[in-house]
């Protein structure tokens, strides 16, 4: 059975995503017994960023038994940092076992969503000109999503491959290719060791180093994997060590003696693994650690040792036919170029086309920047919620611990209304101000404003819209229990 695509059936919650975090929101209306909801998806696969991101040498860089649902234990992961195929087997698995094929709608990309408030329903619409109603709206569709690919002069004039991480090109072979790698982020330290394997040349065109650490991966063996099964005592100690070790980091925000001696190993580490006192330099950050995110390879450096990759740090002028001209005049061939450029971050959530009660737009209501209470719940839009909202990113943990903390959130903001028997609820305007107040006031001292860099943590104004500034354990006890008392409930008995 597939879940009517009947334009004037009002679902109980009309769901945007299929990753982690609309998966989990399912999920969990499934095990409180709700049955009339739909989830949209643009793709034609389940998975969001464990979908979309095929790049070689794709891995989470949390270890996997934090990175999955809590109520969903794998015991026979194969690796520490399993690596994307295993991490969209899992999200399938859980669409399997949960019984979510016929709710989801694929082919199905939301363009924008409409509260009417009368009917106290939201008009989702569709690409394909469709509407689809919900009394609820759970936006899982997660910040990065949207390649960033930039506007260098002379791109559209360049003959050879193109293409950006996330739409990976695996039908062109980079086998003895002359290629270039634009960007040092997340994703390029992982595909750069892969690639440089096959390619000709390859340059990587380093804008600003990252800090990286070791990465302690390791395959699980037959015997690791039994015993997580057969004692889920060991599997669970497993996790909760990582858990609290990942949360440790969260003192080296406010803690400059702690940042330092990170810095310390991490500087270990260049010198470990590259020769060339040149190299190190210029692989050696100059911001303070933390201020961007801090990634984790074992892989990367050895990279630059090789005769046949050069780490380019002059800044590019403009891109040729067959080339890339740098800012010191030199060209350089290239038959591909490989953007690991990253996303759109806070421009996503804020070109979102929203509109709420009064017809007020999303883009009116954050005018003076993109907040949401808890990062969940926006004053003017009832019913509305956002999974990985403003504020709820992570630079130290596992970002599946606080979709776990919002799902429960927004399905207690769901119970109130039914309890209460109203029809709508929205959070009260002094109290989204009081919290974000709150998330900026904590985010002040922070390394992520301090540390002399740029990043996509930050809006253009250079205020935190990205990351929470405390601990995930912070996180998880202000949404442990919805205050009603924070919210308005329209049409409540009391
Ligand atoms: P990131 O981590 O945002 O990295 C993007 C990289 O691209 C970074 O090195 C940027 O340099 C570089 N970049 C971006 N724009 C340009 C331009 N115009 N010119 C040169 N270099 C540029 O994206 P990823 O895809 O690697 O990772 C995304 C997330 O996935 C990551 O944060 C994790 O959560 C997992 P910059 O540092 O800005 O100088």
């Amino acid at each position: 059975m597939t879940v009517s695509a009947d334009p004037g059936r009002t679902h109980a919650v009309v769901i945007v995503g299929t990753g982690f975090a609309g998966i989990g929101m399912a999920i969990a209306l499934k095990k409180a017994g709700v049955r009339n909801f739909v989830i949209l998806e643009k793709a034609d696969r389940v998975g969001g960023t464990w979908r979309e991101n095929t790049y070689p040498g794709c891995a989470c860089d949390i270890r996997s038994h934090l990175y999955s649902f809590s109520f969903e234990p794998k015991s026979d992961w194969t690796r520490e940092f399993a690596p994307q195929p295993e991490i969209l087997g899992y999200i399938e698995h859980c669409v399997a076992k949960y019984g979510l094929a016929p709710h989801i709608r694929f082919h199905t990309e939301v363009t924008g969503a409409e509260y009417d408030e009368a009917a106290t329903t939201w008009h989702v619409a569709t690409a394909d000109g469709g509407v689809i109603k919900g009394k609820a709206l759970v936006i899982g569709q997660g910040p990065l999503h949207i390649p960033n690919i930039p506007e260098l002069p002379g791109l559209e004039r360049f003959e050879g491959r193109a293409f950006h991480s996330a739409q990976w090109d695996h039908d062109y072979d980079l086998t003895g290719k002359k290629v270039a790698v634009i960007g040092t982020g997340a994703s390029a330290i992982q595909f750069v060791p892969q690639i440089a394997e096959r390619t000709a040349h390859l340059t990587v065109f380093q804008r600003t180093a990252p800090w990286i650490m070791p990465r302690p991966d390791r395959a699980f063996t037959e015997k690791q994997k039994d015993r997580f099964e057969k004692i889920p005592l060991t599997r669970v100690a497993h996790r909760n060590a990582i858990y609290w070790l990942q949360e440790s980091f969260v003192l080296g925000f406010e803690h400059p003696k702690i940042i330092k001696g990170a810095e310390r190993l991490a500087k270990a580490h260049i010198a470990r693994q590259v020769t060339d006192p040149g190299l190190r330099a210029k692989l050696t950050p100059s911001y303070i650690l933390g201020c961007k995110r801090t990634l984790v390879s074992s892989d990367y450096y050895p990279v630059f040792n090789r005769p046949d990759v050069t780490l380019e740090t002059e800044g590019i002028k403009e891109i040729r036919e067959h080339s890339i001209l740098t800012k010191d005049g030199r060209e350089i061939e290239v038959d591909a170029i490989i953007f690991g450029t990253g996303f759109h971050v806070t421009d996503a959530m804020a070109k979102a086309h929203l509109t709420g009660r009064n017809g007020l737009k999303i883009q009116d209501a954050w005018r003076d920047g993109v907040t949401a209470h808890l990062g969940t719940a926006v004053t003017g839009f009832p019913n509305l919620f956002f999974l990985v909202g403003p504020n709820t990113g992570l630079g130290h943990n596992s970002i599946i611990f606080m979709i776990e903390s919002q799902v429960r959130y927004i399905m207690d903001c769901l119970r109130l209304v039914s309890k209460n028997k109203a029809v709508s609820i929205e959070v009260k305007p002094d109290v989204q101000a009081r919290y974000n107040e709150w998330v900026q006031d904590r985010s002040r001292g922070s390394v992520w404003l301090k540390g002399g860099c740029a990043s996509w943590y930050l809006d253009s104004e250079g205020v935190n819209r990205s990351l929470w500034p405390a601990s995930t354990v912070n996180f998880w006890l202000r949404l442990r229990r919805v205050k009603p008392t924070d919210f308005i409930l329209e049409g409540a008995a009391s």
